[in-house]
């Protein structure tokens, strides 16, 4: 009896573990502590698929020695993708990707009285050869590069891409419910 209860607690630690990576796979970096609460989504969206990640301020026009050393570490310390937010003009992601050969992905912050437009077009506009990922601007692209760092470590983990078919499903159960909402409500 003793030996099934021990069984059951490790095979539970194993579910456990299995749950949660350990191990820093996903760097988010901003060009500034005032895009954290934009940024966090994305850390939010990964805390879901169970993905380990960093979070830090780095800027690659106030400090470009600092983001190049970032960038050119960051596959060396077992990170395989970065997620880099940055506003106005965003070359943040651009200067990071130029330095690492990791997959980086581009959040457009919505700071300046441009409202995004700006930091679109910094972050998307790359020239061929250096590719960064770019998602929409301010929070929902936050989510989508939590959500898009994640299929790709989904490509290689398989409880992640299991969790990624959850999340699907998830997304149309909601439209169900919206869809069954509205119509009773308007007598349909
Ligand atoms: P402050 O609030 O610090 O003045 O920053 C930041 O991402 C932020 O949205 C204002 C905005 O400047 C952006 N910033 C960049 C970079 N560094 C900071 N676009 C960069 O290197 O691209």
């Amino acid at each position: 009896m003793l030996r099934l209860r021990e069984a059951r607690s490790s095979l539970r630690m194993t579910i456990l573990l299995r749950g949660v990576m350990t191990k820093t796979l996903v760097s988010i970096v901003m060009g500034s502590d005032s895009d954290l609460e934009i940024m966090r989504e994305a850390g939010k969206a990964l805390e879901e698929f169970g993905i380990s990640y960093e979070m830090d301020v780095t800027s690659a026009h106030r400090a470009p020695d600092r983001t190049a050393d970032f960038a050119r570490k960051a596959a060396g310390r077992g990170i395989q993708v970065i997620i880099a937010g940055a506003g106005g003009a965003a070359h943040l992601a651009g200067v990071i990707a130029a330095h690492t050969s990791l997959p980086v992905i581009g959040v457009p912050i919505p700071s300046t009285s441009l409202q995004g437009m700006d930091s679109l077009l910094a972050t998307v506009q790359m020239p061929a050869g250096i590719p960064v990922a770019t998602v929409a601007i301010g929070r929902p692209g936050a989510t989508n590069a939590g959500i898009l760092a994640a299929q790709m470590i989904g490509l290689g983990d398989a409880a992640v891409a299991q969790k990624l078919a959850r999340h699907k499903e998830k997304l149309a159960r909601g439209v169900e419910e919206k869809s069954k909402k509205l119509r009773s409500s308007w007598g349909g």
